[in-house]
């Protein structure tokens, strides 16, 4: 098989960092070995530069919330040219920890940027290019939250309120329930839970993938 481009997507906490682990464990099991992991905004020095200016900002000056997508943007348009693309033309797999979808449903749903700029943005930057199968882990905010409490100082997303992550949620749902690419994991379940949705999701895929 060639390289396939697989997302982890959910909002904070859900299980992301661990389930590309286990996204990892299955694929090597499979027998593919040669997987690149990424993770968004970031993955690059530049892009890592650009993460941290997102995430932080810069002392008391307010960010913009077309700046900040667009910051989002050069991250990720610098990641997708200079690693992921490139990864997947040599037959690597990748295995990332957010994408695009992300921004349609942080900066689109969550701040109330006009859809039709991120469509614009998303197709002038992106083009066709698109993640084979995206994982999406459901999770209420505040189960989210609870579990990533312990970690101290917030960031600038995680200082949002409450219907913020209420609209992000809607979105992803609504994505994943119109996109065939898209499954949908109940994160809120115990771990082993959780690991057996997922072996089950991506195994019945990989299948697929052989039989085309
Ligand atoms: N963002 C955006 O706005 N627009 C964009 O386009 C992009 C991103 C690409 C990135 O932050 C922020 O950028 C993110 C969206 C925004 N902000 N928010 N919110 P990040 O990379 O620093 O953080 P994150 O992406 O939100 O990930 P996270 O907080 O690290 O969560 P996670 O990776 O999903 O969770 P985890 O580290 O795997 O697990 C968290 C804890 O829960 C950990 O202690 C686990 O042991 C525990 N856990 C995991 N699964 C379970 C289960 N099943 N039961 C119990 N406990 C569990």
């Amino acid at each position: 098989m060639n390289g396939k481009f697989i997302v982890i997507e959910g909002l904070e906490g859900a299980g992301k960092t661990t389930a590309c682990k286990i996204v990892e464990k299955i694929l090597r099991e499979h027998g593919i070995d040669n997987i690149v992991f990424t993770r968004e905004p970031g993955g690059t020095p530049i892009s890592e530069k650009l993460r941290d200016l997102f995430k932080r900002g810069v002392g008391q000056e307010r960010l913009n919330i077309k700046a900040e997508l667009l910051i989002l943007y050069a991250a990720r348009v610098q990641l997708v040219e200079t690693v992921i693309k490139p990864a997947l033309k040599r037959g690597m797999w990748v295995i990332g920890d957010r994408h695009d979808l992300s921004s349609q449903a942080y900066q689109g749903a969550g701040r109330k940027i006009d859809p039709q700029l991120i469509l614009l943005l998303r197709n002038m930057i992106l083009g066709d290019f698109s993640p084979d199968l995206t994982l999406y882990l459901d999770i209420p905010h505040l189960i989210g939250l609870k579990r990533v409490n312990a970690r101290g100082e917030l960031d600038r997303i995680e200082q949002e309120v409450s219907s913020f992550f209420t609209r992000t949620r809607a979105c992803y749902l609504e994505a994943a329930a119109l996109d065939a690419s898209i499954m949908t994991i109940d994160a809120t379940e115990p771990f082993e839970k959780v690991t057996e949705s997922i072996y089950s999701c991506v195994s019945r895929w990989l299948q697929q993938q052989k039989d085309m």
